[in-house]
């Protein structure tokens, strides 16, 4: 049997934006997907917009005991920033009122909330003034976290600033994925640059009103392994790390940028602009725990005629088909369990053991009703395969000494996803969207109750 550590969190992760719908209700002001989906809702699988996304708004008090029910200790999901300050400044008390009834249902049961306060959902009225490519971001940032730690902060103990910050930069402003849809790599770094400096700012926020609490960031991790350990290639894998991971995980642990990426920044006539307090502020402010989403790694080479100084990041790397690749036939990723494995090697190793977890891990399957039994039950063994394979090699991550404190899957209930809609199912819990979002449990939901119960399998 693998047991896993004593206290170990077995839950799930979610967002607001993906799972709350009533989208442009209950005071709440629209984001970038609220906009986006309006202006071209042709991007959009199905039509599917942000509007009423699982429904959560009105089921969290149920949905709260099917947490328990398929005994999830954990749960991590946002909230959204335009739901708490609609204008940036005032609160809604309505928002006030359902977050934390939601909250302290969570606890209820049993479930401890972790909570993050940005999923790629940008205010639309920060928007309109630049966003992250603007100063002023940040400082708007710092106000909401503020905000959110003194209304929230007697209920959740445990927060985080971002999710996946390197996303809203590669899709934002690099692969017209997300609005703005703007393609600048200059931009880019510049973007991400002020995300980094709005989670320092919250950080230290944080450290004045909850200082008992513990934060921490979600970084999505996907490791880059190069084709051949020529230089070249090296070269490649370690731009795509700097780049991909380091840009957050450095300042995030240890309080700086890496040396190596401030170089091949400047290199390439890429380097963002600063303020002169920055440097001493991410020094003070670093974290107490990290979370790694992950779900498959980067194959990478390098490029044959890249462009100096680099226009776009396939200058610098570009993906490799790795021919003994395994993928997931429902949702085309690759799968790679031994990441995790290395991933734990890699915290302990580089990033002084610092308490980190899975917050996300999960198979996206397209079409997932083909595998519902006359009951209804969806029969996931897949789904199940995919964890446990995961699990094998986080366990042995564990043994060998990472400090690692838990497993989150995506995702609990089957959520909405971006341009995706509904296409790629990933929960515990389907959802029927014909029929006012009804919630009935997979079999992957019975065998991750056993789990948790057991502390491993
Ligand atoms: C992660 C995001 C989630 C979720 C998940 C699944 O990167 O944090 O918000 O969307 O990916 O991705 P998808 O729904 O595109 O299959």
């Amino acid at each position: 049997m693998k047991k896993f550590p004593e206290g170990f969190l077995w839950g799930s992760a979610m967002s607001a934006p993906q799972t709350e719908g009533h989208g442009s209700k209950n005071g709440k002001s629209p984001s970038t997907w609220d906009y986006w989906f309006q202006t071209n809702p042709e991007k959009f699988n199905q039509n599917q917009g942000p509007e009423n996304t699982s429904n959560m708004y009105e089921t969290y008090a149920d949905d709260c005991l099917r947490m328990k029910e398929i005994g999830l200790n954990s749960i991590r999901t946002s909230i959204a920033w335009t739901r708490l300050l609609p204008d940036g400044k005032t609160l809604n008390p309505e928002a006030v009122a359902f977050y934390r009834d939601y909250f302290q249902k969570m606890k209820d049961s049993g479930v401890e909330p972790i909570m993050n306060l940005f999923h790629f959902d940008m205010p639309m009225w920060l928007m309109e003034k630049g966003g992250w490519e603007v100063r002023e971001s940040v400082e708007a940032f710092a106000f909401y976290a503020k905000t959110a730690f003194e209304q929230f902060g007697d209920i959740v103990t445990k927060w985080t600033t971002f999710n996946e910050p390197i996303v809203h930069v590669e899709c934002g402003y690099l692969y017209g994925f997300h609005y703005p849809a703007v393609v600048d790599f200059k931009k880019a770094v510049q973007v991400g640059y002020n995300t980094l400096m709005a989670h320092v700012r919250a950080v230290e926020e944080f450290r004045k009103v909850l200082p008992n609490g513990e934060i921490g960031i979600i970084l999505n991790i996907s490791p880059a392994y190069s084709r051949s350990n020529s230089p070249e290639d090296e070269r490649a894998k370690e731009a795509s790390d700097l780049l991909n991971s380091n840009s957050f995980l450095d300042p995030a642990v240890h309080g700086k940028l890496p040396d190596a990426l401030i170089q091949l920044v400047k290199e390439n006539q890429l380097t963002p602009e600063t303020q002169p307090e920055d440097k001493e502020l991410m020094k003070k402010n670093t974290v107490d725990f990290i979370g790694l989403n992950y779900y498959q790694p980067r194959r990478v080479q390098a490029p044959e005629n890249p462009a100096v100084p680099a226009i776009m990041p396939e200058d610098l790397y570009v993906p490799y088909d790795w021919p003994e690749k395994k993928i997931n036939p429902y949702r085309g990723w690759e799968i790679y369990p031994e990441a995790l494995y290395d991933v734990a090697m890699m915290m302990k190793e580089n990033y002084n053991n610092i308490p980190w977890y899975v917050s996300e891990n999960g198979m996206g399957v397209a079409e997932e009703e083909r595998f519902m039994k006359e009951d209804g039950m969806i029969e996931d063994d897949y789904r199940i395969e995919f964890m446990q394979e995961h699990l094998d090699y986080l366990h042995k991550g564990i043994e060998e000494g990472s400090n690692c404190f838990g497993y989150h899957t995506w995702t609990f209930v089957d959520c909405w996803s971006w341009l995706n809609g509904y296409r790629n199912r990933y929960g515990f819990y389907r959802v029927d969207l014909e029929n006012q979002f009804e919630r009935t449990m997979k079999k992957s939901g019975l065998w991750y109750k056993e789990l948790s119960k057991n502390n491993g399998y």
